[in-house]
């Protein structure tokens, strides 16, 4: 099938261009390149070196023997948008070229606008150029499992049917999103959910949980690996707590640490963008997966990145530090995902087996953790407006951090555990 990935050169885009290619499929990607300047802005870089994309797509082209055809831009470009779809006229596009941090969202109004700016004309983009150029072809857009919040019931995908006042409906369910980044999705998915109904196209929204990991089977070479953020703005928490561990600084669940996630493997994760992908949705039809295989609790994730720790020789000790988030900290947590698994969707990646994993990764690249260690400390506040004056230029103690040494791109030396 031909697929178009926005946002190839993020951290799921990449692997899945990978796992696209292995199964036979015709990728092309675009991507602004901007996630790489947004990573610099916070002061951070990708705990794996990745390498500029001329180089990635020749060892694509080296390694796999296969090519992507790559076109550099912005969604925000409606021209763009337009002859990207009218030469490559896609069978599918997937959608990931969103801004897609929350609390880069939540630094302070320019980075609030921004982001739901980007996302959503990015997508209104699509949509019109989809109508107009390949109005068959199936859209899966990435969402957020944190679109709905954490409501005191369980959660259907997308849809739930209600009675009021005696007459019966089938209606989106309630989002109740937590950043400024999640209410520009429930945006996104409504605008979606729309086009679909009046342009008659095909779409699947992904409801998203957290992605943990750093391999996929199709990264066979260092010069194919995925980003791997671990600053408090770009890295999630689990990626974030193994960080940790390897720099020998406390895990940070934050406040009471019982706030609750759906999490899923980053190969897994591909593997059901894939099978959206190989079963379309119908013309009108706008469709929701909720993406994740297990929930846990913050808590949960730093016990178990600390017992692996352990096993490795690391001595982890995990501290909370007040929640810098406005978010529920003890909550009902049961969300439903049944429709994946009935496109034949199983999960193959254990917790701890990947846990172990980026371990094993991260310890290489050891080097790269510890000369941006400044950037693990939240600084970020929801609370409070402008809670970060001076991006990428101050350390959680407010001092401006050493210059940056130059930029090691070789792993460190295999045991350069302590
Ligand atoms: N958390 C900690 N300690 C940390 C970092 C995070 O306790 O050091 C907590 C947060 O407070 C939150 C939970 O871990 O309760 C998840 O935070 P996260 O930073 O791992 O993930 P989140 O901000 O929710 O966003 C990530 C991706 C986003 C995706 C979303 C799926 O960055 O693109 O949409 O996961 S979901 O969380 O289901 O909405």
């Amino acid at each position: 099938m031909k697929v178009l990935i926005t946002g190839i050169d993020g951290y799921s885009g990449w692997p899945l261009a990978l796992h696209l290619l292995a199964r036979g499929h015709d990728v092309a990607g675009v991507d602004s390149l901007v996630t790489r300047k947004r990573v610099k802005e916070v002061g951070s870089w990708s705990a794996t070196p990745i390498p500029p994309l001329p180089r990635r797509l020749a060892a694509v082209q080296e390694v796999l023997g296969k090519e992507i055809r790559f076109y550099r831009g912005d969604l925000s470009d409606w021209a763009l948008v337009r002859h990207v779809l009218e030469t490559e006229r896609p069978e599918s596009i997937v959608h990931l070229a969103e801004q897609r941090s929350a609390p880069y969202s939540m630094i302070d109004v320019h980075h609030a606008v921004a982001t739901q700016v980007e996302n959503l004309t990015g997508t209104l983009h699509l949509l019109f150029a989809m109508k107009e150029v390949v109005p068959e072809a199936h859209l899966v857009k990435m969402g957020t499992m944190g679109e709905y919040g954490t409501p005191n019931t369980d959660i259907p995908e997308g849809f739930f049917e209600t009675e009021f006042r005696g007459r019966k409906d089938t209606l989106p369910f309630p989002r109740q999103a937590g950043s400024w980044y999640h209410w520009s999705k429930v945006f996104d998915s409504g605008d979606v959910m729309f086009a679909s109904k009046i342009f008659r196209l095909r779409a699947t929204d992904v409801m998203q949980g957290v992605i943990y990991g750093i391999r996929t089977p199709e990264i066979t070479d260092d010069r194919l690996l995925t980003r791997f953020d671990f600053d408090e703005t770009w890295g999630t928490a689990l990626n974030r707590f193994i960080a940790q561990a390897v720099l020998g600084l406390p895990l940070t669940p934050y406040g009471k640490g019982e706030q609750k996630r759906g999490f899923i493997a980053l190969e897994d994760s591909m593997q059901s963008l894939r099978l959206a992908v190989e079963h379309p949705a119908q013309p009108g039809e706008y469709r929701v997966f909720n993406q994740f295989d297990a929930a846990y609790s913050v808590n949960e994730l730093a016990e178990r990145v600390a017992r692996v720790a352990a096993d490795l020789g690391l001595h982890p000790t995990i501290d909370h530090p007040p929640d810098p988030r406005v978010e529920a900290e003890q909550h009902y947590y049961n969300p439903i995902h049944e429709h994946l698994p009935r496109l034949g969707y199983q999960r193959t990646r254990e917790l701890d087996d990947v846990i172990r994993e980026i371990f094993h990764d991260l310890i290489r690249y050891r080097r790269r953790l510890a000369a941006r260690q400044y950037v693990l400390a939240p600084t970020v506040n929801w609370r409070l407006p402008d809670s970060r004056p001076l991006l990428g230029a101050r350390n959680a103690a407010g001092a401006a951090p050493a210059p940056a040494p130059a930029e090691p791109t070789g792993p460190s030396s295999a045991n350069s555990v302590a």
